[in-house]
């Protein structure tokens, strides 16, 4: 009885799924500009995870970015990979760390909602559906 106990706590807690995403939205952009795109992650998890890239169908690429003061001024910087570590939350926001959206395929509106896929270091993916919402530049709600 004991035994079968453990071995149930086992199998629920590989099950359950650590990484939460919450609050998605994309700001709506200028015509022909690239799309910042804002989330956060939460690892519920007892190991560091990893994200390792961005794709969806209304971008040719998809970035994640980094700001850095760099000659005295805010500038972007692309990085291969997010780290969230165990049992902590990353938030992308306006003016820090953003998702990009470059060269667009279609116009993205205020009201439209993108599907964005998050490819994780562990080679799973999760599939988020991001609002687009028009919103001034540093507001985030
Ligand atoms: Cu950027």
């Amino acid at each position: 009885m004991k035994i079968a106990s453990v071995l149930l706590l086992v199998v629920v807690g590989c099950g359950r799924d650590p990484i939460v995403v919450r609050d998605a939205w994309i700001r709506e952009p200028p015509p022909r500009s690239p799309a910042a795109g804002y989330l956060v992650i939460e690892n519920q998890g007892g190991a560091p995870v990893a994200l390792v890239g961005v794709a969806t169908e209304v971008a040719e690429r998809a970035e994640i970015h980094v700001m850095e003061y760099k000659d005295d001024r805010m500038t972007m910087r692309q990085v291969a990979e997010l780290q969230i570590p165990a049992g902590k939350e990353v938030a992308l926001k306006p003016g820090g760390t953003h998702l990009m959206l470059m060269e667009l395929r279609q116009p993205l509106r205020h009201g439209d909602e993108v599907e964005l896929v998050l490819r994780f270091g562990d080679g799973t993916e999760r599939s988020v559906p991001m609002p687009v919402q028009k919103k001034g530049l540093y507001e985030s709600d």
